[in-house]
């Protein structure tokens, strides 16, 4: 087994799929945070794009969340079944990033028009769209647990609580939340992970 080090910030924000993954997975790795000014000072300038999150695998550091989500997926074999299917997949990967992307911006941003805007227009539109690449809890492309179900899980559950977003209307996604939500592994990493602000 590889020896894993994840560099992010004492954060959930884009490394905490990453972890989940690894939790899901049972596979250690180090779970680095940077502290106080250390990032600016010190790590910004050791990691590949100057941008966290990172992963080091035995020494070679990867840039990239959503890269290093797929990265492990492949690895721990949360994939679909092929080329094509992990294709399909990607689309939702792609389509949920570019919604996550949205969110922070205004989030980090303190732009609460913005976020109203978001809440009432963007999402529900975006929601509409998405929960027709769920299928009994999963994306569309595999039929077991993927690396994009846990990518999906981590950012519908920062909208219910960044922006108070239910998803009683779109019972594909709260079954896709409720199920990941519900692995045993899963949940003892949200019942046990470091309480952070975001
Ligand atoms: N697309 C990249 C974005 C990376 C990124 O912008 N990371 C932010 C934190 S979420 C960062 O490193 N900010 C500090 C900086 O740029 O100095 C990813 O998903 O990893």
């Amino acid at each position: 087994m590889p020896s894993y080090k994840l560099y992010y910030f004492n954060a959930r924000g884009t490394a905490e799929p990453i972890r989940l993954i690894f939790a899901q997975a049972e596979v250690k790795y180090e779970d680095f945070r940077f502290e106080g000014e250390d990032w600016g000072k010190k790590y910004k300038a050791e990691m590949p794009f100057g941008r966290a999150p990172v992963l080091e695998v035995d020494g070679t550091k990867i840039s990239g969340s959503i890269n290093i989500l797929r990265y492990l997926g492949i690895t721990f074999g949360m994939t679909g079944n092929n080329d094509l299917d992990n294709a399909v997949l990607g689309g939702s990967s792609d389509y949920l990033d570019d919604l996550a992307s949205n969110v922070y911006k205004a989030w980090f941003a303190k732009d609460d028009e913005k976020l109203a805007e978001l809440k009432e227009k963007t999402v529900p539109q975006m929601f509409g769209v998405l929960q027709k690449h769920v299928k009994n809890g999963h994306f569309i492309g595999s039929e077991k647990l993927s690396w994009v179900d846990i990518q999906g899980y981590c950012l519908l559950d920062n909208l219910a609580t960044r922006l108070g977003i239910s998803l009683a209307d779109y019972p594909e996604l709260q079954k896709l939340h409720d199920d990941v939500a519900a692995l045993p592994n899963i949940k003892k990493w949200l019942e046990t992970r470091p309480k952070t602000e975001n």
